[in-house]
């Protein structure tokens, strides 16, 4: 098994499902967090210039989503069929282009007022409903997003949603099993306690 170093800043963000398929899996790995005011100083030995970055051995392997799938077929959590897994990448990518549009807004500059007019009117409505209720049909039945065992997809979801819903329970009223879901990947033993253990940050 090679030295594992994954890179990030102090925060859940893109990070964080990782960081869970690693527990998962129980797979050593130095969870390495830079702080926001050296990051200037930091952010020119990284490759590429943007974390997360994951240190294989000496070698340095950047993008998220990579590392996630990288991460998953070493903690067993990529199906071996070539279809299901096709399914696991199409999730996470209809998760990625959800979650991008909130990233984008949490980065802008705009007051609070107008970001709760965004999500209300905007994001909700178009972007994310339609999203719920598919998952939510999905899971109708079944017990994990593909296949009968726990993926990588059911990680990143439930990291995504479980975010959006920590802020805005509300909107998940009439989606009881995405909900559930969520909470059965947090409920999960090994993520359980990482869950409870890891530091505190506010994203
Ligand atoms: N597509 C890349 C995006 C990487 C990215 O933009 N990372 C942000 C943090 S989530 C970053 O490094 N920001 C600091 C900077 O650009 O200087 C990925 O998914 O890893």
């Amino acid at each position: 098994m090679p030295d594992f170093t994954l890179i990030y800043f102090n925060a859940r963000g893109t990070a964080e499902p990782i960081r869970w398929m690693f527990t998962y899996a129980d797979i050593p790995f130095s969870d390495e967090r830079i702080e926001r005011e050296d990051w200037p100083e930091r952010k020119s030995s990284i490759p590429g210039g943007k974390l997360p970055v994951l240190m294989v051995d000496e070698k340095p392997l950047p993008q998220s989503q990579a590392i996630a799938r990288y991460v998953a077929r070493e903690a067993g959590l990529l199906p071996e069929d070539n279809l299901e897994a096709a399914y696991c990448d199409a999730l996470v990518d209809t998760i990625r282009d959800v979650m991008e549009k909130v990233y984008g807004k949490m980065m802008s500059e705009e007051d609070e007022d107008e970001r709760k007019r965004w999500f209300v009117e905007e994001f909700f409505p178009y972007h994310m409903a339609p999203v719920l209720a598919r998952l939510n049909a999905r899971l109708s039945g079944q017990e994990w997003f593909v296949g009968e065992q726990v993926t990588w997809a059911d990680f990143m979801i439930a990291h995504a949603f479980g975010e959006i819903h920590s802020h805005h329970p509300d909107v998940f009223e009439d989606y009881s099993a995405v909900t559930e879901h969520i909470e059965k990947v947090r409920e999960l033993p090994a993520i359980k306690d990482w869950i409870e253990n890891r530091p505190e940050t506010s994203h």
